[in-house]
């Protein structure tokens, strides 16, 4: 019997164009997948992404061996499972004794480095493909990044469109004849702002053994396991777009960025967990989201908008995660230590925009952009938190965080720990922007109006005790320098209050405790 080419294809791989398998037919393959403690366990992974990862694997596997593929499944649960791929991938060998390994390469640094050692371990070649779900090649982005000091988005984006065609026009000039609609978008959140709800699957036999197992062997981590409503296959991950694009993508635009007490996710997509573990082709979303502008169902705004996202913000934070590692992950430009406030986890704020998106995450193990951007992450770069403990958060809250996309998010855009090349300018707000863009303000125990004083909105001394911390780093910046010269006409007793204020507030933290994010070694 020839001797098979086994093909490991991991929990975020679960795509049937993926480049492992590409030319392969069943015949030639063993197709590997595995539940390992290790990657449930690098963060304690909020529960709803843990039952996500495996439900989806065991029916994406299901799915292949009904085609005829030769699977070799390990369930978490096995006596003999090792607990990580490299120990998974060595079991494997010993009982296929495959011709060749052939793996797409891995979302994450930290498996991509655990990949490069299989070469010399194991008795066979190793390929590692590139993952050609993503539009832009690792080399695209080098060339579009050298020689640039801030790697600023919207050109990245006007050479995605260009490379895809997406919203081109003949002429080469973009659709509408204007590259970004956001002008258009970005509308506060009118009384009684309501979306028509996205769907919610309800668990089948397999999700059901998996929440039982998740139940059991992950009770520690974070989250709420259920209800328990995400796609877990592409049929559902399809049905989930396709009601995107019926009830929300014309209004996407306009609320993108606003924020309303009980409707968590307003008319974003709930798409990204989908993308994440590759139930969804990002190319192909897109040229169903263009085809319902040219179709005449959804606006141009909106639909530049969704676009923007997928082949703008998501490849480009992809590239600039590979670009930037492994320093990325130890960046601290602004050189802040405080550690992550218990609240974090619980909840338990009476800032009641902080309360409100943490139980979202808790409840859904999900928040959408702004509530991640201008709520909880504004919190943590006004407030000085250390940007691992950030991350570390992050990474395990949300049921589409893995660290090429996280990353790029906390330490670039919202925490400005990369020294600006991401971001041209933190996104520090005061009270003042989450009262325009949300219906929070109104019902919390802070006043959003007032600055200092016991009764003050937190954000609004903690926004100048930011800025007054870091002038030597910021001044300089032309997008900030004139905020400066706000504080400077305040006069030193108006100064001196908000900084005392900021410093009481800081002080009453309570910090995490130990466990909520990483199991102890
Ligand atoms: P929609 O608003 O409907 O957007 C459509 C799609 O665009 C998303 O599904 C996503 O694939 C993509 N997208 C939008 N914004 C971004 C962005 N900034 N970066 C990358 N892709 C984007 N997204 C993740 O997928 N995983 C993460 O771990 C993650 N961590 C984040 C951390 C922080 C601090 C911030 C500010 C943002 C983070 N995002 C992350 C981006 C964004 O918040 C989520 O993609 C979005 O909320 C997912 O919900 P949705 O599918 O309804 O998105
Ligand atoms: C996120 C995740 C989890 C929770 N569990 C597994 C797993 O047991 N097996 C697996 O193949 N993948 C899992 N994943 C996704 C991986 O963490 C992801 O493939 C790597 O981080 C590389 O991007
Ligand atoms: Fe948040 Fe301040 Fe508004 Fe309260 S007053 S909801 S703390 S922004």
């Amino acid at each position: 019997m020839t001797r098979p080419i086994l093909v490991p294809v991991l929990g975020d791989q679960l795509s049937r164009n993926l480049s492992s398998l590409e030319g392969l037919t069943p015949k030639e393959a063993v197709i590997l997948m595995m539940e390992v403690w290790d990657e449930a366990t690098y963060v304690k992974h909020h529960k709803q992404k843990i039952v996500l990862i495996f439900s989806a694997m065991r029916h994406f596997a299901a799915e292949l061996a009904a085609e005829g593929w030769q699977v070799d499944y390990v369930t978490l649960d096995d006596v003999h499972n090792t607990g990580s791929f490299t120990g998974e991938v060595a079991r494997a060998v010993e009982r296929h004794a495959p011709s060749e390994i052939r793996v797409t390469e891995s979302g994450e640094w930290r498996v991509h480095h655990a990949m490069l050692e299989w070469e010399g371990r194991f008795p066979c070649p190793v390929s590692i493909l590139p993952d050609t779900r993503f539009i832009a090649t690792h080399e695209d982005f080098r060339r579009f990044a050298e020689g640039r000091k801030h790697l600023t988005m919207e050109y990245f984006y006007r050479a995605m469109r260009r490379k895809t065609g997406l919203l081109m026009r003949p002429d080469g000039k973009p659709e509408g004849g204007i590259w970004n609609l956001d002008a258009e978008n970005r509308k506060p959140p009118k009384a009684g702002l309501s979306a028509p709800p996205a769907p919610k699957f309800a668990p089948d036999a397999i999700t059901q053994d998996v929440i039982a197992l998740v139940g059991e062997r992950f009770a520690s981590h974070f989250g709420d396991l259920e209800p328990f409503g995400w796609p877990v296959t592409r049929a559902q991950a399809l049905a989930a777009a396709e009601a995107f694009f019926a009830r929300r993508l014309e209004l996407f635009g306009p609320y993108q960025d606003a924020m309303v007490h009980g409707e968590d996710d307003l008319y974003h997509s709930m798409l990204s967990t989908s993308l994440n573990c590759g139930l969804l082709d990002p190319l192909a979303l897109c040229r169903a989201a263009e085809a319902a502008y040219r179709e005449g169902r959804a606006p141009l705004n909106s639909v530049e908008g969704f676009i923007r996202q997928i082949i703008g913000w998501r490849e480009y934070v992809r590239g600039f995660y590979w670009y930037t590692m492994p320093a990325l992950a130890e960046a601290n430009a602004l050189a802040a230590t405080r550690p992550l406030p218990e609240f974090f986890w619980t909840g338990a704020t009476d800032m009641r925009c902080i309360a409100d998106c943490i139980r979202t995450t808790r409840e859904d193990a999900h928040a959408h952009h702004i509530q991640r951007l201008m709520v909880l992450g504004n919190f943590g770069l006004i407030a000085g938190i250390d940007p691992q403990q950030v991350a570390d958060w992050y990474l395990a809250v949300y049921a589409d965080a893995y660290e090429w996309v996280e990353l790029p998010n906390v330490a670039g855009m919202v925490l400005y720990a990369d020294g600006g090349r991401l971001a041209t300018k933190p996104y520090a707000a005061s009270g003042n922007y989450i009262n325009t863009m949300s219906n929070y303000c109104g019902q919390c125990r802070y006043k959003v109006a007032e600055k200092t004083g016991p009764d003050a909105c937190p954000f609004n001394p903690l926004y100048w005790h930011f800025m007054a911390r870091n002038r030597r780093r910021l001044e300089s910046n032309h997008r900030i320098g004139r905020i400066y010269a706000t504080w400077d006409k305040m006069g030193e007793a108006r100064q001196r209050e908000y900084l005392e204020a900021a410093e009481a507030f800081l002080e009453s933290l309570v910090p995490a405790s130990p466990g909520w994010a990483r199991y102890a070694d």
